[in-house]
């Protein structure tokens, strides 16, 4: 039996590999572990892949595999999420922990393997298990098929950004302490980029990332925003951004000053070197949308510098500082995001069989009677919550919920997602109190193949309103609107752009407002859809779309591989 067992995954596998035989096939072991990082004058140990931090850079083209084999040598379990990537049929190798495998234990490892077809840009790979992906990351680099080219000049220079979050703490101890207490995590202590401070924090000049240029050429920077809880504008000092793509997807080129990245996003950009050969800031710091919410109010530098042949560095010149928005200026915001067009005319669905309609927000829980008020130190002796439409997510802890849906396990998840809010109200008004508090409950919402979904993402004003930067798993929409105030389908459908939306994974919902996404459920699996503020996932702000199998042959989801974690 066991050998029979063996075999199918083999023939399973070769049969996959054939599916797949256009692009390479890359291989790569992860180790993770715990490393020593010295940062802000302090040595951590840190959780890092392979003892790297940033982890490594994987470098694929479009339609390659990846083959990703994690062992994890920490004391934590871990996961691994592939930021970004479709993960047709391969819903085994997404990685939320719970809701497509259970968790990789210490001592334990998992291969994920997946195509990548069809995405071309920046994606990211991150820790899907508790905030370890605060120093679990890197990037994902995918670049045109060998015989394409990108649809603009060829950069001479390609640098990953990676802006980070930095505590001088162990990042677990900080979620742990606030859902032991219901209060708010402590805020970080620095951001990163590429892993590094830089100037303006203490101890921490001498790593200050350089990204070199030469006067007169046309450099890509893949910016990715990989911070736990906090929105980034990024910026450099006397020099334009030609936005090029975003998520893996191309744009229509425009230029800027300053972009900004929910969690979770990238941007790609051109930078040239078009200024007098010295040294320039490129700074990232915090969009703060939240009230009365303390943020890290931090500055995080790399240093742009010219190096012009056979002339050595002027590296003895002190860079020159851009100025950055305020931490509130929501108008940045919005111009930056109206400017984000797909490049031509796409296929957005113009009919919808799934429309649902979504509060995304905050909540404040009543301190239950069994607990002590160590326990409800949030506002006013409670503990924070967030939820979608009234429901607070809470994941399994015993099988994800991909197993329970693939083997039919009952009394994992119930199916009775509310498409609408229970109660309607003034989502973005002076909201009643009594309808703060939100129910905890592991619902999913199904749906069938091939549906052409709808979803109105309503940011609510319950505790503070706040930018949401909301990911959906396994997929790619078009941001067909996004407004203020409460979406409102007479008026507001009108505006929908159905000719050259944005197609991303991750859409940051504007503070006291809403967006609206459409995409064609064209993957079946269980598809985790969340805050990508780590803070918020953590207090609920989740749900789960289960997409159906279809009747066609490449409709279906593959059997799970034979070395899926179980719990
Ligand atoms: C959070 O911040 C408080 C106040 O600075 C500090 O006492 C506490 O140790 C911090 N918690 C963690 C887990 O670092
Ligand atoms: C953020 O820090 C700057 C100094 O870097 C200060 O001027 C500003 O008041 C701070 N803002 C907030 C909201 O803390
Ligand atoms: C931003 O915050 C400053 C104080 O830090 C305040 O004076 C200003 O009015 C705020 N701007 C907006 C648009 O809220
Ligand atoms: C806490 O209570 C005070 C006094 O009743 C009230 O003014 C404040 O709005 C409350 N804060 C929250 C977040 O509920
Ligand atoms: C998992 O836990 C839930 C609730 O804790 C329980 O009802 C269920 O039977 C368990 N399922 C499995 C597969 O162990
Ligand atoms: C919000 O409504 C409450 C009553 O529900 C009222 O006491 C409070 O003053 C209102 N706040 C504002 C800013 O209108
Ligand atoms: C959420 O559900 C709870 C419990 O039914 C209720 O008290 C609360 O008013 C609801 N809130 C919203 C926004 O629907
Ligand atoms: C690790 O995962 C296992 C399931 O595989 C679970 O039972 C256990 O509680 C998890 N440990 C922690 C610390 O979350
Ligand atoms: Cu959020």
């Amino acid at each position: 039996m066991e050998a029979f067992k063996t075999l199918l995954a083999m023939l399973l596998l070769l049969a996959s590999a054939l599916c797949s035989a256009n692009g390479k096939t890359h291989e790569h072991e992860f180790v993770v572990q715990a490393t020593k990082v010295k940062r802000l004058c302090k040595t951590h140990n840190a959780i890092t892949v392979n003892g790297q931090f940033p982890g490594p850079t994987l470098e694929i083209n479009n339609g390659d595999t990846l083959v990703v084999k994690v062992t994890n040598k920490a004391r934590y379990n871990v996961t691994i999420h592939w930021h970004g990537v479709r993960q047709m049929r391969t819903g085994w190798a997404d990685g939320p922990s719970f809701v497509t495998q259970c968790p990789i234990r210490p001592g334990g490892s998992y291969t994920y393997r997946f195509n990548v077809e069809g995405q071309e840009g920046t994606l990211w790979w991150h820790a899907h298990s508790s905030w370890l992906r605060a120093t679990v990351y890197g990037a994902l680099i995918i670049r045109p098929r060998e015989e394409e080219s990108f649809p603009f000049p060829k950069p001479k220079r390609e640098t990953p950004i990676l802006l980070g979050e930095w505590w001088d703490a162990n990042p677990i101890d900080v979620v742990t302490e606030a859902t032991r207490t219901g209060a708010a995590p402590n805020v970080s202590d620095a951001y990163t980029i590429n892993g590094q401070p830089g100037d303006l924090y203490k101890c921490s000049a001498k790593g200050s990332v350089i990204v070199p240029i030469a006067s007169g050429e046309t450099n890509l920077l893949r910016v990715i925003n990989a911070a736990l809880n906090q929105p980034l504008f990024f910026t450099i000092a006397n020099h334009k951004f030609t936005v090029v793509g975003a998520d893996a997807s191309y744009l229509k080129p425009f230029t800027t000053k300053v972009i900004l990245l929910g969690p979770g996003q990238t941007t790609d950009v051109l930078i040239t070197g078009d200024q007098p050969p010295s040294r320039y800031y490129l700074a990232a710091r915090a969009y703060q949308s939240a009230q009365n919410a303390g943020f890290d109010n931090t500055t995080t530098t790399a240093i742009l510098e010219y190096r012009n042949p056979p002339h050595s560095s002027p590296s003895k010149v002190k860079p020159l500082m851009p100025l950055l928005p305020a931490y509130n200026d929501t108008n940045i915001v919005t111009a930056f995001t109206k400017s984000l067009r797909s490049p031509k005319k796409v296929e957005v669905p113009t009919e919808v069989d799934e429309s649902l309609f979504l509060t995304v927000g905050l909540g404040l829980n009543k301190c239950p009677p069994s607990f002590r008020a160590r326990r409800c130190q949030g506002p006013n002796g409670t503990r924070f919550a967030a939820s979608v439409n009234n429901v607070s997510f809470t994941l399994p802890n015993n099988i994800s919920i991909l197993q329970a849906q693939y083997l039919g396990i009952p009394g994992v998840f119930t199916t009775d997602f509310p498409a609408r809010p229970p109660v309607k109200f003034d989502y973005t008004g002076n909201v009643s109190r009594s309808l703060w508090q939100p129910v905890p409950g592991t619902k999913a919402y199904k749906m069938k193949f091939g549906s052409r979904v709808q979803v109105v993402l309503q940011d609510t004003s319950i505790v503070t309103p706040e930018n949401h930067p909301i990911h959906l798993h396994g997929y790619d929409f078009y941001i067909v609107a996004e407004g203020f105030g409460n979406f409102d389908a007479k008026k507001d459908t009108s505006k929908f752009n159905l000719v050259d939306p944005p197609l991303r994974n991750t859409v940051a919902v504007p503070v006291n407002g809403w967006a609206v996404i459409r995409f064609v459920a064209d993957n079946p699996g269980a598809w985790l859809m969340h805050c990508h503020l780590d803070v918020h996932i953590t207090w609920g702000l989740a749900t789960v779309f289960l997409v159906e199998n279809g009747v066609g042959k490449l409709q279906s989801i593959e059997p799970p591989p034979a070395d899926l974690p179980l719990c």
